[in-house]
């Protein structure tokens, strides 16, 4: 008499436990998915928000999340990592390529395994992978970091780039929007004279930078692209001569960048949220591993805090604009 009692209990306890499992993993995600992020490099601070939010969105979802990959931003360091990912049979694979071509056969290796590919930060070539989540508009941010710098060179005189590696599909494909940007007749009396690489080695892009002050001595800014060339040339400038003289500008983290703003060496640069970023890459891999979407230009998903997502021409998913930090707005952000 009890025991039909007891199973209807039973069958209550799973109704509320689904539902709460149901409620608590996002629509159509499965869960324990295994998802790996594999950044350009493990210890640059902007790869680690980035990664930070990748492992937050995966916790939401409930699946098995971690971070690992090289201390150098090279392309041949990264293809172990992936390979041993593909071992292990991995959901999905997260990663900010370091190379777009390099990486490519071991990442098809790992798709023709059923294990999802989606680039982040820095891409791959389309075969490479399922889906691309970018940060922004390549092409805004190229156009929009020379505007910037021309702005606060006073549109004329010589300036140099500091990239990243040489390798880097990101920065190479805003220097290539740069170059074209400054074709236009408003840029006339403004020349590039130098693209030099720190390799988003902190070190190096430090002495890159005194290199370039040395070498070209009417500069008038430095336009770094990335987050660890332009921290390093702002804290070169900082406490040089130039100081005041030759503007830093380009990408970089609101925390790295304060202290510098704040001591008038830097007067605006540009990014966007990179934890937004990885936390948008994580959803895009668990909805692609949970086959909520194939990766097909037009196909929507959820993508948790961020809402509902649209992929894009080339499987390429779009964060959103970056913002510009300067003074006036700059202790509003925390990353
Ligand atoms: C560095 C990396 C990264 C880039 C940022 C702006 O941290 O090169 O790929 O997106 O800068």
């Amino acid at each position: 008499m009890n025991k039909p009692l007891r199973h209807a209990g039973a069958v209550m306890l799973c109704a509320a436990w689904l539902a709460v499992s149901v409620a608590a993993s996002a629509a159509g995600i499965k869960t324990d998915l295994k998802i790996a992020f594999v950044p350009k490099q493990i210890n640059n601070p902007y790869e680690v928000i980035a990664d930070d939010g990748g492992m937050a969105a995966i916790k939401e979802f409930k699946g098995q999340g971690k971070v690992v990959g090289p201390s150098d931003a090279g392309a041949s360091s990264q293809v172990s990592y992936i390979n041993t990912l593909t071992t292990q049979r991995q959901d999905a694979i997260v990663i900010a390529a370091n190379d777009a071509n390099a990486l490519v056969p071991y990442l098809k290796k790992a798709m023709s395994q059923g294990i999802k590919v989606v680039t982040f930060d820095s891409d791959t070539a389309p075969e490479g992978r399922q889906l691309f989540v970018n940060q922004a508009n390549a092409e805004s941010i190229g156009r929009g970091q020379i505007q910037l710098v021309s702005k606060l060179m006073g549109g004329e005189g010589e300036f140099a780039i500091l990239s990243a590696t040489p390798n880097a599909t990101n920065q190479n494909t805003w220097i290539k929007w740069m170059q074209e940007e400054l074709k236009k007749p408003e840029y006339s009396k403004m020349k590039l004279v130098k693209i030099a690489y720190g390799n988003d080695d902190d070190q190096k892009s430090f002495v890159e930078t005194q290199g370039l002050l040395q070498a070209y001595p009417n500069l008038k800014a430095i336009v770094a692209p990335t987050s660890v060339g332009i921290a390093a040339a702002a804290r070169y400038i900082s406490s040089s001569s130039s100081k005041g003289k030759v503007a830093v500008t380009g990408l970089g983290t609101p925390n790295q960048m304060r202290a510098f703003v704040k001591n008038g060496t830097v007067k605006a640069f540009q990014l966007w949220d990179p934890g937004q970023l990885g936390y948008l890459a994580a959803y895009a891999a668990a909805n692609l591993a949970s086959g909520a979407i194939s990766g097909k230009e037009g196909e929507s998903f959820d993508a948790g805090k961020l809402g509902k997502r649209t992929i894009g021409a080339q499987g390429e998913i779009i964060l959103g604009p970056p913002t510009t930090f300067d003074a006036s707005n700059i202790d509003s952000f925390n990353f």
